[in-house]
C-alpha cells in the first residue's frame, strides 16, 4: 500500500480521549496510515496496546506502523516499523521482518535520506519540518526546503513530520511531500476526527491542482 497523505501517529501523553479512540476517529476520517508511539509504556503493555490496534487497523485496511520496537512488530504483525536514527540498524530489521514489511526511518538531512534509501528503507520520515513542543529533543526545525531537497535527490516516499496542522499542511505538500505525519494537530483536538478531516481536505485541495 502507498505511503500518501495523512499520517497518523499515537501519543497517550497528548490524547484527549485516549489513543484507541483517536485512532478509530481518524481511521473514520479517511486516514490510511497509523504509528503506534509509545515512549513511557513497559514492554507488556506497548505489546497489548498495540496489538488491539494492529487487530483495528488490519480490519480497515490502514498500515499498522510500530514505532521503533521491531520485536513488537513481530509479535503483533504490524504492517512495518519506524525506526530513528539511534535505533536498530535498518539491515538489521529487515532481516528480522523480512521483505514484504515496511520500514521507514527519521532521517534530518539528505545525507541520512540517501543512506536511508541505500540500505533499504520503504519511506524517509524528514523531521523535523517546523517547531515541535511533542518532541523536546527533534532538533532545529529544517523548513520546507529540506523536503523540496529530498524529493529532488530521493526517490522514496517523502512522510514530513514536526509541527504540521491543517495551517501549513498544503505548504508541506506543494514543497513535495507525500505524507504528512501528525499528532499534536489532531490528538490534542477537542475532536481529531473533524482535525484529521480537515487536513485531508486540504491534501486534496492541493493534488487537485
Ligand atoms: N519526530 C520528529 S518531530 C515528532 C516526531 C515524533 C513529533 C511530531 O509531533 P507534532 O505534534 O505533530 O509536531
Amino acid at each position: 500500500m502507498e505511503i500518501s497523505g495523512l499520517y497518523f501517529v499515537t501519543d497517550s501523553r497528548l490524547s484527549k480521549q485516549g489513543i484507541l479512540q483517536d485512532v478509530k476517529k481518524v481511521i473514520e476520517a479517511g486516514c490510511r496510515i497509523v504509528q503506534y508511539r509509545e515512549k513511557e509504556k513497559s514492554l507488556e503493555e506497548k505489546t497489548a496496546e498495540a496489538k488491539e490496534l494492529a487487530v483495528l487497523c488490519r480490519g480497515k485496511g490502514v498500515l499498522f506502523i510500530m514505532n521503533n520496537d521491531v520485536e513488537i512488530a513481530v509479535a503483533v504483525e504490524a504492517d512495518g516499523v519506524h525506526l530513528g536514527q539511534e535505533d536498530m540498524p535498518l539491515e538489521k530489521a529487515r532481516e528480522v521482518l523480512g521483505e514484504s514489511k515496511i520500514i521507514g526511518i527519521t532521517v534530518h538531512n539528505v545525507k541520512e535520506a540517501l543512506e536511508a534509501e541505500k540500505h533499504g528503507a520503504d519511506y524517509v520520515s524528514v523531521s523535523p519540518i517546523f517547531h515541535t513542543d511533542t518532541k523536546k529533543d527533534a532538533g532545529k526545525p529544517a523548513g520546507i526546503e529540506l523536503i523540496e531537497e529530498a524529493k529532488e535527490r530521493v526517490k522514496l516516499p517523502i512522510v514530513a513530520i514536526g509541527g504540521i496542522n491543517e495551517g501549513n499542511v498544503q505548504e508541506v505538500i506543494k514543497a513535495g511531500a507525500d505524507s504528512v505525519a501528525v499528532i499534536s494537530a489532531i490528538a490534542c483536538s477537542e475532536n481529531p476526527k473533524e482535525a484529521a478531516q480537515r487536513i485531508i481536505r486540504k491534501i486534496a485541495k492541493v493534488k487537485e491542482n
